[in-house]
């Protein structure tokens, strides 16, 4: 029999490992960290598909940096309205990217972090306030209850998190720019607001200029990356071009806005191309919007011979042109479409290959650009060919 003296020590042995573990380990959900005192931003990434809630994104990363609160990252909201299940569907943002490198620029936690660690103690129940521009309000019974969850994606988006508000706190006269930088921090300091919510992104669209380069914090997942480089494998040979066409039947109507002249110097994601000074911009035309199968082949043919492809991966919204490209490029190249379930795969294969041609208006081209600019790869847009080939002549 030990005696008790060393049971005793064992004891302490055993409680000095198991300390050590609880320090060491993350807690139950996986997050490190503690509450932020400086205060959390939260908002509905409620506005667009995915590149414009990617666009979205960068600015509502700029913006909780500017005003120093912890940004709440919310999960990317998928429309799969035609095939099952029917319905919005909320993907964790670490589903397509990783959390950790976004902490380099800016403290980031998840929303599904900041909902089952902090909500139940920080943000209960009966502390859930909105905030919201008083014009939002406006158009609420009483006039003064920020549109939370009003309508899709509102309603699901904030049901997905079992969130309700019991209260608004209405602002005007200010914006999410850096001029009104100290106004946000001096009318909501974290003591008494600890949670800003907002029913959607504190930021414009398209996203200014100086936060392009915050797309560098935006790493795939490994996930994301093992499923890309594999068709990338499968089905291409280097070097490959890869195109977006942007030509669906949503996209034919929004270009029609160009010929009406309704649109002005900048439409949707177009300062990437015209230019983001309005002044300057350089004139947007129906070949840049809606490039037709002529100017596609145009812009094909140019940047294959340039670029000494072996191959050509079309993304779409639509119909691929895959038989018709094919037999314009001929059987030494090969063109591919792959049209997967997940839109983001496009976008992976289109951010690795050797060029890209782009659709300027378009915002999911856009994040392309931004990815291949960080990474000094080459892109270039629809109906932009000629000036290219002038300079190419030079
Ligand atoms: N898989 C795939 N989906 C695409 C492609 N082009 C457009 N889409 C789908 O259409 C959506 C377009 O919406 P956004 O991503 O917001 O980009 P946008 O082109 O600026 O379009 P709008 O927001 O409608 O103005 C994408 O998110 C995709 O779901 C493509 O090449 N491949
Ligand atoms: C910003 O917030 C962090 C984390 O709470 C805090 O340590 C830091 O002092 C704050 N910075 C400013 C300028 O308030
Ligand atoms: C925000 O406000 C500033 C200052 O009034 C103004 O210059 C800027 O254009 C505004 N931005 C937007 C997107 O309204």
């Amino acid at each position: 029999m030990a005696a008790p003296g060393r049971i005793f020590a064992t004891l302490m042995e055993q409680a000095r490992v198991l300390l050590l573990l609880l320090v060491l380990l993350p807690g139950p959900s996986g997050v490190e960290g503690s509450w932020d005192p400086a205060g959390y931003l939260l908002y509905c990434p409620c506005m667009g598909r995915f590149g414009n809630q990617a666009d979205h994104f960068l600015g509502s990363l700029a913006f909780a940096k500017m005003i120093n609160r912890t940004l709440v990252v919310p999960p990317w909201i998928v429309y799969n309205h035609h095939r099952p299940p029917y319905t919005n569907v909320h993907v964790s943002f670490k589903e397509f990217f990783q959390l950790a490198p976004l902490s380099k620029y800016h403290r980031v936690i998840s929303m599904e972090d900041f909902m089952e660690k902090y909500a139940p103690k920080y943000w209960p129940t009966n502390k859930r306030v909105a905030y919201c521009f008083t014009t939002a309000a406006q158009r609420s019974p009483d006039q003064k209850t920020c549109p939370m969850k009003d309508g899709n994606p509102f309603g699901p988006f904030w049901d997905h998190f079992h969130v309700d508000f019991i209260h608004s706190e209405l602002f005007e006269s200010i914006n999410f720019s850096a001029y009104y930088k100290d106004i946000w921090i001096s009318r909501y300091p974290p003591s008494k607001h600890p949670v800003l919510a907002l029913p959607g992104a504190p930021a414009q669209f398209p996203g200014l200029e100086e936060h392009r380069v915050l797309q560098k914090y935006m790493v795939w997942s490994e996930k994301m990356v093992q499923e890309g480089d594999k068709q990338i494998k499968s089905l291409l040979v280097r070097p490959y071009v890869g195109i977006h066409l942007r030509i669906g039947s949503d996209w034919v109507n929004a270009c029609k806005m160009l010929k009406d002249g309704t649109a002005g110097p900048h439409f949707m994601a177009s300062p990437q191309c015209v230019g983001y000074d309005r002044q300057k911009a350089s004139p947007l035309t129906m070949g840049m919007c809606l490039p037709d199968l002529k100017e596609i082949k145009h812009a094909l043919n140019h940047w294959v011979k340039k670029t000494k492809s072996r191959a050509v991966y079309i993304a779409t919204d639509s119909t691929s042109y895959t038989a018709e490209l094919q037999r314009f490029l001929g059987e030494r190249v090969k063109v591919v479409s792959l049209q997967p379930e997940m839109a983001q795969i496009d976008l992976y294969i289109l951010g690795q290959s050797d060029h890209f041609i782009g659709n300027c208006v378009s915002s999911f081209t856009s994040f392309v650009k931004r990815e291949r600019d960080i990474q000094g790869k080459p892109s270039s847009f629809f109906g932009m060919d000629s000036p290219v080939r002038k300079q190419d002549e030079l």
